[in-house]
């Protein structure tokens, strides 16, 4: 089989670059490992940046977010049992947040894939890439027992944090970069209203906890946890006994409970590789990098890499090689500031079991800045709707 492009992994990346392709007419398969069904049980992201937002108008899939999405203008921080909300719309000259989670978006995504009839081949077993290093890349599967071949033009590698294609790349062309956190989140989606209108990230010396939703009636809140627990230890009760004292008097009268659809622990990291292409293959998304969740930045940086990637590659069918000449390190330039910014968050926000005492007063008096001067909140602002593309 002959493709132009051959994308590894059905997730936001891969579906979305699926997308954008589609539309200007270039020819791609995506090979997913799982089913369609467990790709979309997989609860994740919940907060997209405007330029995600345009983005999946631009790839034709944003009527059903634009229906049920719940735009948010602003942010709670609760910080020593007192509220300061961050006015994300008025620090950001009029910029606003989409609350709409991976899950439908993905379903959305699988929709509109379905409906175009593209090719998109899940449970795809034993997926190998091979000659990326030169003209003729090839992808090899195995789906009902059958090997299967595709030469293709490149390769997107959307393939996750534990996917094949930077596994593929040799040891000497890559570099590395890693920061592992003493504390997980763990997770609990449920059908309840939420308990704010806005998200309320907490500080709290017991943890950090944050308080998000999906829609007016269904809430994803997270509880900072050591990294030895399982989520056995946790019994519903237990999660929403902790999250009250994590919270302020007000949050804890309004909080509703509800039994757990979901509850999962998810540790935390950065890690970014380097760089982003390597000869005819190019990775994209979780792939490439890694965020803590503090800033919401995970889905919105796969997003950002597929647009950069997207559009290079209807550069390059047009008759031009910048675009993916450039790739990697336009769309490492983006991903650096946002790692940046996500690991900044985690530390201000986050009980870490070894400060020093003098860091400690240092990360207050961080925090007693952002919260209290324009300028800091606006950093913040400025970086949670998510930062322009520079061209
Ligand atoms: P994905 O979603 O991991 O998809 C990769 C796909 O590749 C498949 N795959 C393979 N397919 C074929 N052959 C192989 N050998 C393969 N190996 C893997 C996998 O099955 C999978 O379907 O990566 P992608 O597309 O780059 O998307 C990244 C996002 O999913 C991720 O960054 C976000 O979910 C991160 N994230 C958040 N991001 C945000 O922007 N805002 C948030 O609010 C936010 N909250 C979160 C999050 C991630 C979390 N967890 C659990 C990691 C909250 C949590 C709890
Ligand atoms: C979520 O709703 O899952 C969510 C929201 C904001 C974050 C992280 C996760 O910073």
């Amino acid at each position: 089989m002959k493709v132009q492009v051959a994308i590894i992994g059905a997730g936001p990346s891969g579906l979305i670059l699926g997308q954008l392709l589609a539309k200007a007419g270039i020819d791609a398969i995506i090979l997913e490992a799982h089913t369609g069904e467990y790709v979309l049980g997989r609860i994740r992201a919940g907060v997209l940046e405007q330029v995600c937002v345009d983005l999946l108008d631009e790839a034709g899939v944003g009527a059903r977010m634009h229906a049920q999405g719940l735009p948010h203008h602003g942010i709670e921080l609760l910080v020593e049992g007192k509220r300061h909300r961050i006015d994300l719309h008025g620090l950001t000259g009029g910029k606003q947040v989409m609350v709409y989670g991976q899950t439908e978006l993905t379903r959305d995504l699988m929709d509109a894939r379905k409906a175009a009839g593209l090719t998109t081949v899940y449970e795809a077993k034993e997926v190998a890439i091979s000659g990326f290093d030169g003209d003729h890349p090839t992808v090899s599967y195995v789906k009902d027992g059958i090997r299967h071949d595709i030469h293709c033009d490149f390769i997107a590698g959307c393939d996750g944090f534990h996917g094949v294609c930077r596994a593929s790349v040799p040891k000497d062309s890559i570099r590395l970069f890693e920061r592992i956190y003493p504390f997980g989140w763990l997770g609990l989606l449920s059908d309840t209203p939420p308990v704010c209108d806005e998200l309320i990230y907490a500080k709290h010396p017991r943890g950090f906890a944050l308080c998000s939703m999906r829609s007016r009636t269904r809430s994803r809140y997270y509880l900072q946890v050591p990294l030895s627990d399982k989520v056995d230890d946790w019994s519903d009760q237990r999660f929403w006994d902790e999250l009250r004292l994590r919270l302020d008097a007000e949050a804890r009268q309004s909080l509703v409970t509800g039994p757990a659809l979901e509850k999962s622990i998810a540790p935390l990291r950065s890690f970014v590789a380097e760089p982003m292409r390597f000869g005819r293959l190019f990775l994209a998304g979780d792939a490439a990098h890694i965020v803590p969740p503090t800033g919401a930045k995970g889905l919105n940086l796969a997003a950002s890499d597929v647009r950069f990637l997207g559009h290079a590659l209807i550069e390059y069918y047009g008759g031009s090689s910048h675009g993916i000449d450039r790739y990697s390190e336009r769309a490492l330039r983006r991903v650096w500031k946002a790692e940046r910014f996500s690991w900044w968050m985690t530390n201000l926000l986050h009980v870490f079991p070894d400060t020093l005492p003098f860091e400690q007063r240092a990360l207050e008096a961080e925090l007693d800045y952002v919260l209290h001067s324009h300028a800091g909140r606006t950093t913040l602002a400025e970086n949670y709707v998510g930062l322009p593309f520079e061209e």
